[in-house]
């Protein structure tokens, strides 16, 4: 099977995008040329590119021990620890494709992706962040009795510790993945029900991967701090983690993104580069103000995820000492960064252009035709690491990509005449609070399962910290009592949903206002005035 049409490959190979080589062997080639050199820091513990390499291949030997094969399926969850990429190597080299789900995910999440993808396998922390991931475990294999096994990195309790992996001799891998083959399944924000999983390849991604770290300037005296978590696109591949590997530069684990964990790092390892979200990057300006710590090793900060105000923007480099850089990426692919050379204005107030040369960019009206150069409208984007289509979702697909398989990323655009975006809103039905996207139909349809709703609609409120909030918008049952707002988000909570999709806000009303074809008009009702 092959992902992009064979014309759309054989150029992309051509121009020297896709180059055969799987995303794991990066580890492999810094392990021979300097095998003491340091590729992760986690606390006290410092693995050399030698001994993650030797890691990687005791995981894949003892996957493949297990029973797995080739084309498997896994879901990975784990914490910004040195084990997360033990695993996803060893994973990638086993050919085991990892699911990337996040430690925020919870039952209804980690089931469906358990479910979905066919699992043979879930991989979780024993706890993390006050939660045990061994009971939500219990709960994933109540609900997917075809999941094989679970592994523990820690206690295993009753399932297998992750170390049984690393127990024989490390052994060749006998049928080794190609680079044009799914490597793993990113995941999408989504806009619909459910949550839909991103086929990534060796080659598109190690080219989005290979490319940034060349854009933003990585070398081996890069020490790039991975604050949010390790799974997610941006600090995994723009450049993020394996960019600094590619690079032969060392990456410092955070284990959450706040300043109070982050700023003794970035003294301590000297860190030259991290990526944040918006509330996050303010955030640290306001505390650099006030905390003790050296920051001055810190040379650039990248602000992704969510829109960065211009105001906030101005401020970010003078509180930090710092320059900083604007992402706008997506785990579908198409990735855009402001640039060293770009002149200030451009930096405070775009949110970059693309990549690759051949990111084709489209920018259109409701009826998909092109717009003038200048005017804001739909962007539409094809790539050498942009998807055609979501895993498994033909239905979906038809939708989400044009005949001409262009990405509709559902961001509403404007491009300025250096090429670079402006990102003016958005037509998804999502809410991007803080950069954690939330899907507002699946919180919906979450909200209709209660006794007393007849109906529910989830929109995004604007919040001075998060840039959004989600707040839902409910109609009772005639008759139905008016639960209290604490309860109807206690019950979007027991549904076993993250806890970033608990709506921020409950609003009881009696009707949602309607557009000219009879659907809910979500851009009225952010502007309705509640029920008191
Ligand atoms: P996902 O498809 O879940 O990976 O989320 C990607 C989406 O995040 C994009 O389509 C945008 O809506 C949003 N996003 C990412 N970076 C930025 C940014 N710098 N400014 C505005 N929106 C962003
Ligand atoms: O929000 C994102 O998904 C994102 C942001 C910046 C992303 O996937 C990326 C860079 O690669």
């Amino acid at each position: 099977m092959s992902f992009w049409p064979e014309e759309f490959a054989a150029r992309y190979r051509a121009a020297g995008y896709w180059t055969g080589e799987p995303l794991d062997r990066m580890i492999r080639v810094h392990a021979a040329a300097d095998p003491a050199r340091i590729a992760l820091t986690d606390g006290d513990r410092h693995w050399s590119y030698a001994e993650l390499d030797r890691r990687a291949d005791l995981v894949a030997t003892g996957l493949l021990a297990r029973g797995l094969r080739r084309g498997d399926r896994v879901v990975l969850q784990l914490p910004n620890t040195a084990e997360f990429f033990e695993l996803f190597f060893g994973l990638l080299r086993a050919g085991v494709v990892p699911v990337m789900a996040l430690p925020a995910h919870r039952r209804a999440e980690i089931s469906y992706f358990c479910e979905f993808a066919g699992a043979r396998a879930l991989i979780v922390p024993d706890r993390h962040a006050g939660f045990d991931h061994r009971e939500l475990a219990a709960d994933v294999l109540a609900a997917v009795p075809a999941l094989g096994e679970v592994l523990v990195v820690g206690d295993p309790g009753p399932y297998t510790s992750v170390a049984e992996l690393r127990a024989a001799e490390a052994a060749p891998v006998q049928d080794p993945p190609r680079a044009d083959e799914l490597a793993f399944l990113q995941l999408s924000g989504g806009s619909t029900g459910l949550p839909k999983l991103i086929p990534r390849t060796h080659d598109d991604y190690l080219y989005s991967v290979r490319e940034s770290a060349v854009i933003c300037g990585l070398g081996p005296e890069t020490v790039y701090l991975c604050a949010l978590p390790a799974a997610h696109n941006f600090p995994l591949s723009s450049p993020g983690t394996l960019g600094t590997f590619h690079a032969g530069g060392r990456v410092v684990l955070a284990p959450n993104p706040s300043a109070d964990a982050a700023f003794p790092l970035i003294e301590r390892e000297r860190v030259t580069l991290t990526g944040l979200v918006p509330p996050v990057a303010l955030a640290w300006a306001d505390a650099a103000a006030q905390a003790p710590h050296d920051l001055s090793s810190l040379e650039l900060l990248q602000v992704g995820g969510a829109k960065l105000s211009a105001e906030g923007a101005r401020r970010l480099g003078p509180a930090l000492g710092c320059r900083v850089q604007q992402v706008f990426g997506m785990a579908e692919g198409l990735v855009n960064y402001t640039r060293p050379e770009d002149d200030e204005q451009t930096v405070l107030t775009t949110q970059g252009r693309p990549i690759s040369p051949d990111d084709e960019i489209r920018i259109v009206d409701d009826h998909d035709h092109d717009l003038p150069d200048g005017a804001t409208g739909h962007l539409l984007t094809r790539g050498p690491y942009t998807i055609r289509g979501y895993w498994r979702a033909p239905e979906h697909n038809a939708e989400a990509f044009t005949s001409q398989g262009f990405y509709r990323t559902g961001d509403v655009v404007r491009r300025t005449p250096t090429g670079h975006l402006v990102v003016e809103g958005r037509a998804k039905d999502q809410i991007n609070r803080g950069g954690e996207k939330v899907a507002a139909e699946e919180v919906e349809n979450v909200l209709l399962a209660h006794p007393a709703i007849h109906d529910a609609s989830v929109v995004a409120t604007p919040d001075a910290y998060l840039g959004e909030r989600s707040c839902a918008y409910v109609i009772l049952r005639e008759g139905a009592e008016r639960p209290r707002a604490a309860e109807l988000r206690a019950f979007v909570r027991q549904a076993g949903l993250a806890d970033f999709k608990v709506p921020d806000k409950v609003e009881f009303v009696t009707a949602f206002p309607q557009t000219g074809i009879g659907k809910v008009s979500k851009k009225d009702l952010r502007a309705t005035t509640p029920q008191p």
